[in-house]
């Protein structure tokens, strides 16, 4: 068993800063007395302990209220993606069967047999419920999708264990300071955000929490001194760096670090970085591993620059195969116990390992370079994009008989997706986008349409992605 986490820490330091959002400001004590009230309002309405409860939110201080109330109960999170399509959000809730689904506001477009906005919940009656002093360390904290090479997205449950042996591995490694603040500005549904609010309650640290990413806020910020940690994708790091280089501004020395992980960071990024006093970790983490595994850290940060690190204490890390270069396989207890819905009989665990996909190498000192994605994923601004989700959607056109999609290099972006189409009768571009749209997040969207006569296969009658970008 572990303890109740929320209900540890507000016993420990109550008058601690917990949360700042905006113009206000949580202690822990008061999180967990909100969070408490939420609980008992959410029994009030049916909610049980042990129940699945889906949300679907922007970043707020409500959500994080929401969060800790529904694990207040006992129950687990389905954490859904705010910026995916209705198709996709529904086939998500159609594969966890949430027993209610939770909303920031009415206008989100999705309908759920069980669906409550906090609203609704802040204005029920309360209902005393038992609350558990400790939680099983088996218990799922948490469940998000992440799509698989099949096109279909997979739930994966990240158990209390996971979620505490990351953050503890994550504090051996960076350190923690009681005056310690770490900006969220990556997203509560994916485990780059959600693993700060999980730190937040096992170190006593203060998260600030903005709704939307903007750069010029955060440099503000970091700039007050009000910042000493963040998380951020390659993409948001540029940003960053872009403003810092166009005010001619740089880090305050007592900015602790950034991790910077979700996908490849070139070295210009780096380098711009360092030039700039930050304090850039470049990390690899993934959905499966409750964030990170391995992490460079700051007297190798010039040194080893490129490389991810090395693994966390409890974090092992081997490479797969004959050469040098392989296949990245994880272990460790913060590695998920497995699946849900659709995808519950796959077993995550080869012998012992997490194979990733990712393919890697581990130099004569053992820090890790990851060189490769995991087959044929594209990684655009820290989003996962799946080819093969793609081209179902494609398929689904009357006109399309066959769809290839594949990656590009993109400045902006890190890379984008652009889609090959083998088509039987006069369709438009345009209309293949707007039918797109109605299938899939606008993040996700192809940028650019190829008609083409048919697919590159191999002898095994296997579509080659990596040949599409010769036919253009
Ligand atoms: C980069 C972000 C912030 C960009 O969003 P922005 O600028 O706010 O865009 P919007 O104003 O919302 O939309 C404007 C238009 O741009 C499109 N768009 C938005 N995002 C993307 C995108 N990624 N790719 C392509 N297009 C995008 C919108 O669709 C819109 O277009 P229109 O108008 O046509 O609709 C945003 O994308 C973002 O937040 N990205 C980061 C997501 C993230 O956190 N990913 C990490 C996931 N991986 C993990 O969690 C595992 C690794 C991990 O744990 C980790 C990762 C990083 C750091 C630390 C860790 C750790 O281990 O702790
Ligand atoms: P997700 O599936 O959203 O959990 O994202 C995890 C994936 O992002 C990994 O499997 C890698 O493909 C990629 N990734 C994460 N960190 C890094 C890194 N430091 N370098 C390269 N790719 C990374
Ligand atoms: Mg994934
Ligand atoms: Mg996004
Ligand atoms: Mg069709």
């Amino acid at each position: 068993m572990f303890p109740n986490l929320l209900l540890k820490r507000a016993y420990l330091t109550p008058e601690r800063t917990a949360l700042r959002f905006g113009e206000e400001a949580w202690t822990f004590q008061q999180l967990y007395n909100e969070a408490n009230e939420f609980a008992e309002k959410l029994h009030a309405k049916g909610i049980q302990p042990g129940m699945r409860i889906a949300i679907l939110s922007s970043s707020n201080a409500e959500l994080v209220i929401a969060i800790h109330g529904c694990l207040q109960l006992g129950c687990e999170l389905v954490m859904l993606n705010e910026r995916l399509s209705e198709v996709e959000l529904n086939y998500q809730l159609h594969d966890s069967k949430p027993n209610i689904l939770l909303v920031d506001n009415y206008e989100r477009e999705i309908n759920y047999n069980q669906r409550f906005s906090f609203h609704d919940i802040h204005n029920n009656k309360r209902k005393v419920y038992a609350m558990e002093r400790d939680w099983p360390k088996s218990r799922t904290i948490s469940i998000m999708y992440t799509s698989g090479t099949t096109g279909s997205p997979k739930g994966v449950r990240q158990s209390l264990e996971n979620h505490a042996m990351n953050a503890t591995g994550s504090a051996l490694h960076l350190g923690i300071h009681p005056d310690d603040c770490w900006l969220c500005v990556v997203p509560l549904f994916h485990i780059s955000g959600f693993s700060i609010l999980m730190r937040s309650v096992l170190y006593g640290m203060t998260v600030s929490l903005h709704t939307k990413f903007d750069p010029e806020k955060v440099v503000d910020e970091i700039l007050e001194g009000a910042a000493t940690r963040m998380s951020l994708v390659a993409v948001m790091l540029q940003r960053i760096v872009s403003v810092l280089e166009n005010r001619n501004q740089y880090f305050p020395d007592s900015f602790q670090s950034i991790l910077v992980g979700g996908g490849p960071v070139p070295l210009s990024y780096l380098e711009r970085a360092i030039e700039r006093n930050i304090p850039v970790l470049q990390t690899y983490g993934m959905t499966e591993t409750a964030s990170q595994t391995t992490t460079l850290s700051s007297e190798d940060a010039i040194r080893k620059l490129g490389s991810s690190g090395k693994p966390l204490f409890f974090a092992d890390v081997r490479i797969d195969g004959e050469e040098k270069m392989g296949e990245i396989c994880i272990k460790g207890p913060h590695v998920t116990k497995g699946y849900i819905g659709a995808a519950e009989s796959k077993k995550p665990l080869l012998n012992g390992w997490l194979h990733t996909g990712d393919i890697g190498y581990l130099d004569e000192e053992g820090y890790l370079f990851v060189v490769d994605r995991r087959s044929d994923l594209i990684i655009s601004g820290g989003e996962n994009i799946y080819p093969a989700e793609l081209e179902q959607a494609l398929v689904k056109h009357p006109a399309v008989v066959e769809a290839g999609v594949t990656g590009r290099q993109d400045d902006k972006w890190g890379q984008i997706p652009i889609a090959f189409v083998v088509v039987k009768e006069l369709v438009s571009i345009e209309e293949l986008a707007a039918f797109m749209k109605t299938q899939i997040a606008s993040y996700k969207l192809p940028k650019e349409y190829y008609f083409i006569e048919e697919l590159p296969r191999n002898g095994a009658n296997k579509l080659v992605r990596r040949e599409l970008l010769n036919l253009i």
